[in-house]
């Protein structure tokens, strides 16, 4: 007998794709930092995961296929409440997805030093895409965007040249109306999104380049994106929860 010609399992052949509409959405939730939250209470209310933090519903084939990329660094608090407020959100969509911590390698910290963190409520979203809640400006392109693969390559993924804090989202901005892309920010009922509060990193100030780095990304973009990332993989974990890829990306 042949082979057969799809990927696609026996069970995957009968399901039928996924609603527009997925049914179990619950509409808007009280979102808490101040609730004690514990990985271990994240695992067990999200026990239809697959290891690394991959989910696809099991009564439907899923209509998006989406890669959640958090580049990370000493945020553990903040991802704690990341992980269990999304993991269920995204399943309630019926997404196929998966969930991965990109992990700058951290840079020796000064004794006594860690990162801050403080949490206070504020309303943030940002997609490709940003809703009115909170934009500090109309360009804004920071925060949480989304682009398909296909778009990705053609803006030849983000910059590596930015060191420190600030300017790495204007260039992405810049790289996607180069090339003819509209931003879309879906309004408040669609897009909805929590900030959590926090104090300015140590070890990140602004950057002093970047402003004369976001003016000139139309002639730097070809040379410098994905096609001249360079990066050494120091550790991949994976955790029921996520993929947590430690980077080690050199230094300026
Ligand atoms: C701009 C920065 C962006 C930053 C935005 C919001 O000034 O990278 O502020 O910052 N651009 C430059 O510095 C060129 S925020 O209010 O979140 O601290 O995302």
């Amino acid at each position: 007998r042949l082979p057969s010609v799809s990927n696609a399992t026996e069970t995957e052949r009968k399901l039928e794709t996924c609603p527009d509409n997925p049914p179990r959405l619950v509409g808007p939730l009280r979102v808490e930092f101040s609730d004690p939250v514990t990985l271990d209470l994240v695992r067990s209310e999200n026990q239809a995961l697959q290891p690394g933090g991959r989910f696809k519903p099991t009564e439907c084939i899923a209509q998006q296929k989406v890669a959640i990329i958090i580049p990370f660094r000493h945020r553990d608090e903040h991802l704690k409440y990341w992980l269990y407020y999304l993991h269920p959100i995204l399943q309630r969509q019926q997404l196929d997805y998966g969930i991965y911590v990109i992990n700058q390698r951290p840079l020796r910290l000064g004794k006594g030093e860690t990162s801050a963190c403080s949490f206070s409520g504020q309303s943030h979203y940002a997609s490709l895409a940003a809703s009115d809640e909170w934009l500090p400006y109309a360009q804004y392109f920071g925060g949480v965007s989304s682009l398909s693969k296909e778009q990705y390559l053609k803006i030849n993924g983000f910059p590596n040249n930015y060191w420190g804090w600030g300017g790495e989202d204007d260039d992405i901005f810049n790289r996607v109306s180069s090339k003819g892309m509209s931003i879309s920010r879906p309004d408040g009922v669609i897009g909805r999104c929590r900030m959590i509060r926090h104090d300015r990193d140590k070890q990140n100030d602004p950057n002093p380049q970047r402003f004369d780095r976001i003016a000139h990304t139309r002639e730097t973009m070809a040379s410098d994106g994905i096609n001249s990332l360079t990066y050494n993989v120091v550790n991949i974990e994976k955790d029921q929860l996520f993929t947590k890829i430690t980077v080690d990306v050199g230094k300026p």
